[in-house]
């Protein structure tokens, strides 16, 4: 593997210096996208696939008596993320290089990324990921490109020219060091960029102590600059104001900002210019710190106006936000920003100072707008809120989604909203269908190319919805079917192995993976299956024959500190435990827990699904992109109405979908309602049944059953699970009919266009960046 891996690195080194010596020649408008979680998963057959070299690979690997198959599933997954925002990350890599545009990315090169999941006895373990034990053939070590990173210090004042200046006297330094990763493109000469930066000890590094003849504390001081790249956060829910966080996003920041602007000044005198030359795309908040950055900078180092550098700043940064709930947004205490960056502080402060007086000229004096507005949150802990900082700086402020964007404009920042309007844009997510349908689906790839007629749609993918033509074609079908069958069968091998299940491919393979967490609903999903299993179990025999057979597969993370999460992945054990060994069941009722869920599993089970569940209180899912993939891949989708699934119900129909539960806009009333609100009868008796030990651990359940009932319930799992039921027999009676369900797949393949990476990065393109294609001759 590490031998075919080097040489498939070879032919990605020759395009990727090409474009990057093509892009220098041009010197086009670049866009940077700067994000602290790439999500790459495996690269031997994307990389493969893009080059458009697979033919080749497998028939010299099979003269040399090896498996290209075999071979490409030993490579490890490269998880330097945590789930959704992360793997949108990679799929917009992926569009960005196949659209030929200009572009970098740049993070952060975790040695641990986000930890594997083991279960012992039906609970999650974390174990950690040292993903580079045996070397990454992917990545190039640019040992002559790095960066000095400061921490800590003082800022004092000096007169320069007459001028009073403030200087950063800094109390640390770490070598940042580039490890460039080629992304290559499709159909295309052109592969860009993702440079990590890992953090390696200062050669200036606390020489005092050598001088002091200290030599071993100064050994243990070189090893810990070290830490600051060592480890991926593990949580997507809040942020903690940890010191070493401040410290990565910072770390990533000023080494990707120097670079930038190294290779800006190779070229250009004057940062006028900047803007027409540089885009900088900030993925949430957590690099947000670089809008003082890029201030520091011009202001302190290239001695602009501070009225100047400001207005660079507001036209080269955009940012989108991923999250809906306001404890998603980072803030970062007042003394810990002033501590690890004492002249960044002061800087937000001047931000402040003359954001609150522009505010005050639209709004005089309505204190509790600008105390809300303020980049300073005054209260227990004096804090700085990342998010109003990128808002005073962007210029735009990209939603993920439709009602996403809703939710900013309404809710999360509607003081802003309603100042500047033109600044919020709704950017739907999107997945790359050269991952996850050419690269995971090669046999729907076949189908979809050879109904179409052409390859085109791989690279432009409007052109799938000419699938809906055929959409009752019987020829199409018996293809679709045993596509279908197959890939449910390399599932089906999987399972067992893992769990020793054995499934029946008649089931339909029911799917819901995603990291666990409480507003996703997995419970709203165990719930029902305990629904199931008890409405089997009351069944005499010839009800049974009736049944719709069931595999419900379900797989995430739970953040290692979410009790509640981990309690949900305990009783998707003790569930399968009881339902599984049942002989009143039997292959009725399956269920199965995938551990460990990763982009390659991933891309393993959404081809093999029959319905997937995107179960999410409508209001919290600011997008959802694990839907596209299973639409992408013709799997039905059970849903709410909620971030992307709305505008999925648009492009397919909603009749082509099973949709349930309460809207948006009602969910405030029902919340108010609070403890009038009772769930229904069943929805009582199959919590009843997790209370009274059912399933085992009583004790340790009790928590989770109280978080949906007594008038807690602020996920309403209780008010949509009749409808979430019903939902559930609407596809059990399309199942039966199979020939419906085969057309409803196809329609969804056909109408998934809409949820490519490609159409959201040319939103971006032009909506935001202001950037063109450089495409590289061949
Ligand atoms: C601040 C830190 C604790 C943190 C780290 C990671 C906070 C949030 C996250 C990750 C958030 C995330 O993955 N959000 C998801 O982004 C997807 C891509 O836009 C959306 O589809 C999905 O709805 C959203 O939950």
């Amino acid at each position: 593997m590490q031998a075919l891996a080097h040489s498939v690195r070879d032919r990605l080194i020759e395009r990727w210096h090409d474009t990057h010596q093509y892009f220098k020649k041009k010197d086009p408008k670049r866009i940077y996208f700067l994000s602290l979680e790439f999500l790459m998963g495996r690269s031997l057959t994307n990389s493969v696939t893009n080059l458009g070299i697979q033919d080749q690979y497998a028939d010299a690997l099979t003269q040399l008596g090896f498996d290209y198959e075999v071979l490409a599933e030993q490579e490890g997954d490269a998880a330097l993320g945590n789930g959704g925002l992360a793997r949108f990350a990679a799929c917009q890599m992926d569009s960005l290089a196949t659209l030929d545009y200009p572009a970098w990315g740049y993070g952060l090169r975790y040695q641990y990324g986000l930890f594997r999941q083991i279960i012992v006895d039906g609970f999650q373990h974390e174990q950690p990921d040292f993903w580079l034990n045996f070397g990454n053939p992917w990545e190039i070590e640019r040992v002559h490109v790095s960066y000095p990173v400061k921490f800590y210090g003082t800022v004092e004042e000096e007169v320069l020219n007459g001028k009073k200046c403030k200087i950063w006297i800094p109390g640390e330094s770490v070598e940042a060091v580039a490890y460039d990763n080629p992304i290559p493109g499709y159909g295309t000469r052109n592969a860009i960029n993702l440079r990590l930066w890992a953090a390696k000890p200062s050669d200036q590094y606390d020489m005092e102590s050598y001088t002091t003849g200290d030599y071993i504390n100064a050994i243990v001081n070189r090893q810990k600059a070290e830490t600051i790249s060592n480890v991926l956060y593990p949580d997507d829910r809040s942020y903690q104001g940890k010191e070493l966080r401040l410290k990565q996003q910072y770390f990533f920041v000023s080494a990707s900002l120097q670079d930038i602007m190294r290779r800006f000044k190779d070229l250009h005198r004057s940062f006028d210019e900047f803007p027409e030359k540089v885009a900088l795309q900030i993925n949430d908040t957590h690099p947000s710190i670089s809008i003082a950055e890029v201030m520091r900078v011009l202001v302190d180092e290239e001695h602009l106006d501070w009225s100047k550098a400001w207005d660079i700043a507001c036209r080269i940064f955009s940012v989108t936000i991923h999250a809906v709930q306001p404890e998603g947004l980072e803030k970062i205490p007042v003394d810990l920003l002033g501590s690890v960056l004492p002249r960044h502080l002061e800087i937000i402060y001047e931000i402040n100072y003359r954001l609150v007086e522009e505010l005050k000229k639209s709004f005089g004096q309505d204190y509790d707008k600008l105390s809300r507005m303020s980049i300073i949150e005054e209260g227990a802990v004096k804090s700085i809120r990342m998010a109003n900082l990128s808002l005073a700086c962007c210029h735009t402020v990209n939603g993920v989604s439709r009602v996403h964007l809703e939710t900013l404009k309404t809710r999360v920042f509607k003081d802003y909203y309603e100042l500047w309007p033109q600044k919020f844009q709704c950017k739907t997510n999107g997945v790359t269908q050269r991952r996850w349908i050419v690269v995971s689906n090669p046999s729907l790839c076949s189908i979809i190319s050879k109904w179409l007629g052409t390859e085109a749609w791989i690279r432009n993918v409007d052109l799938i919805s000419g699938l809906r033509e055929y959409a009752k074609d019987p020829d199409l079908h018996t293809e679709w079917k045993n596509m279908k069958r197959v890939n449910k069968m390399r599932l089906a091998e999987y399972i067992e192995t893992l769990t020793s299940v054995k499934v029946s491919l008649d089931a339909m393979f029911n799917v819901q993976i995603k990291r666990i967490h409480e507003y996703k609903r997995q419970l709203l999903n165990m719930l029902g299956i305990i629904h199931r299993y008890d409405c089997i179990k009351n069944m005499d025999e010839s009800d049974k024959r009736r049944v719709v057979p069931r595999v419900c597969i379900i797989g995430g993370k739970a953040a290692p500190g979410y009790e509640v999460a981990k309690k949900i992945i305990k009783l998707c054990h003790a569930v399968a435990d009881k339902v599984n060994n049942d002989p009143d069941v039997g292959d009725l009722l399956k269920v199965v827990f995938i551990p460990d869920y990763n982009v390659s599993v991933a891309e393993l089970v959404i081809p093999g699904s029959d319905l997937s569940q995107h179960l999410s209180t409508a209001g919290h899912e600011a997008s959802g992109t694990g839907c596209m993939k299973f639409l992408m891949n013709g799997c039905l989708l059970l849903a709410t109405a909620d971030g992307s699934a709305v505008e999925i119900a648009e492009e397919i129909g909603a009749e082509n979908m099973f949709l349930f539960g309460a809207k948006v806009d009602e969910v405030p009333a029902l919340r108010e309602k609070g403890t009038t609100l009772k769930g229904s009868l069943q929805f009582a008796r199959v919590v009843r049944m997790v209370r009274d030990g059912y399933f085992g651990f009583k004790d340790y359940f009790k928590s989770l059953c109280d978080t949906v009932e007594d008038g807690g319930d602020f996920y309403l799992l209780g008010y949509d699970f009749a409808s979430y039921l019903e939902a559930q027999a609407a596809a059990d009676r399309t199942f039966v009919d199979q020939e419906k369900w085969t057309q409803m797949s196809i329609l969804s393949t056909a109408g998934s266009g809409k949820f490519s990476s490609d159409r959201t990065i040319e939103e971006y393109a032009q909506q935001s960046w202001g950037i063109e294609p450089c495409k590289c001759p061949f």
